[in-house]
């Protein structure tokens, strides 16, 4: 890591804390990922990933950068990546998953705030994250009331740009959201000095399609017993998703599910046959959090899906590849995302739907639903999910929590006699 140390200088990270920080890292990662038994070959390529997370990617990213690649910084998966693409940009979902920025995000935001937005501001202020210090600029969006008000403090440190989403899904929304997906459209072109048309943009769209359907294939493989992946694995390949340069990782998604698709052809996997399967819904689980997947797996269930935004709600649905016009690409793109049950919006049904299909087509044997501690749109929309899935036969548990690990041990209790109970 001492070769990367000039260029952490030089985009301006504080090295001290950025220490500090990676230090905790290793430890933590062997616990939950290296010790796993029967480990897919294949999860090699993301491991390194990961370890390279703040050299050999950041590295490529600036080269990218200095060959006058646009690079954007994004926090939610409603930003249509497919235009930062098509100009031959570098979209990042930066992280926000750390209690280790949480006391520095508090020092400007309230403290009964969402902690997923206190981690991600205090990437920026504790000047520990080399993408935050990389990106051109980021890009917003009026989700929650946390992270819409947010976007107005962090644009005083990094130019922050927000895109309206509706919150409900009728025609009108939908011509809301066309007009915003224009108007992002402009701000990329302008940014990047070259203008978009339907060429460019159909490649995108065909390049976020494959990723997509890499990342659908994974999950399809997760629904076999025994499983052949774990859900920590699984979930570290979802929040990788978000750094990786698209086609490489597309065809490394692609490899390893040849691996699992062979190990379900010969009945092998993580588990034993038979080992109870849950489903996790609720809010994203944005790099380095891996706390509730360690535990449920630790206590000898498998998680086999994330209904979240690192998770199902990233990868589902396919952007049609036959639009001519940059009208109906934009249709297209903007239909697809509307599709996102994100709990922001009025009613939000289709989420129910959703949550039951992916546990029956997972033989999910329960759900966890899983809120961040002040995230009032999913701890809401909880009640709903519940009743839902009991009056489907499915049982629930509903914790909240944060990223510390102050919890951890009440956590594993409740999941423990959740796991008894099915
Ligand atoms: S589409 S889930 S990525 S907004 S957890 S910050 S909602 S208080 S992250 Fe999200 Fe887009 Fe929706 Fe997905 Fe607010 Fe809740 Fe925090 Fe959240």
């Amino acid at each position: 890591s001492n070769a990367y140390r000039e260029m952490w200088r030089d985009l301006g990270l504080d090295l001290e804390r950025h220490d500090a920080f990676l230090a905790a890292l290793p430890g933590a990662f062997s616990e939950v990922f290296l010790q796993q038994d029967n480990r897919p070959a294949g999860m090699a390529y993301f491991d390194n990933l990961l370890g390279e997370a703040h050299g050999r990617r950041v590295e490529e990213i600036l080269a990218h950068k200095r060959a006058g690649r646009l690079v954007a910084g994004t926090f939610c998966v409603f930003v249509p990546e497919e235009l930062i693409l098509a100009v031959d940009g570098v979209s990042v979902g930066l992280c926000a998953g750390t209690q280790f920025t949480v006391p520095a995000g508090e020092q400007i935001l309230p403290r009964n705030l969402c902690p997923l937005i206190k981690s991600l501001v205090g990437f920026k202020l504790e000047r520990i994250c080399p993408y935050f210090q990389v990106v051109d600029f980021l890009v917003g969006e009026t989700t929650c009331d946390g992270k819409k008000k947010t976007w107005e403090i962090l644009n005083d440190y990094v130019p922050t740009y927000v895109m309206e989403l509706p919150q409900r899904k009728e025609a009108a929304d939908l011509a809301l959201w066309e007009g915003e997906i224009y108007r992002f459209k402009e701000e990329i072109e302008r940014r990047s000095g070259q203008k978009i048309d339907s060429e460019k943009l159909n490649a995108a769209i065909k390049k976020a399609n494959a990723r997509r359907a890499a990342l659908q294939r994974l999950y399809q493989a997760r629904r076999a017993d025994p499983v052949p992946i774990s859900g920590k694995d699984a979930l570290l390949i979802s929040q990788l998703a978000f750094f990786d340069d698209p086609d490489r990782f597309t065809a490394q998604v692609n490899a390893l599910c040849e691996e699992l698709e062979d190990r379900i052809a010969r009945g092998e996997g993580v588990t034993s046959k038979g080992a109870p399967r849950l489903l996790v819904t609720g809010t994203p689980m944005p790099l380095p959090y891996w706390k509730l997947h360690h535990l449920v797996e630790k206590s000898g269930a498998v998680i086999i899906g994330e209904e979240t935004c690192t998770g199902s709600r990233y990868f589902a649905g396919m952007v049609p590849e036959d639009g001519e016009t940059l009208s109906q690409q934009v249709k297209n793109l903007a239909r697809r995302l509307l599709d996102i049950n994100c709990a922001c919006f009025t009613p939000n049904t289709s989420r129910m739907e959703d949550i039951l299909r992916l546990a029956r087509e997972g033989k999910a044997d329960g759900v966890i639903y899983y809120s961040l501690q002040f995230c009032q749109t999913y701890a809401l929309e909880a009640r709903q999910v519940e009743k839902a899935l009991r009056e489907a036969g499915l049982p629930v548990l509903c914790l909240e929590s944060d990223f510390s690990e102050k919890d951890a041990a009440q956590l594993q209790t409740r999941i423990e006699a959740f796991l008894e109970m099915i």
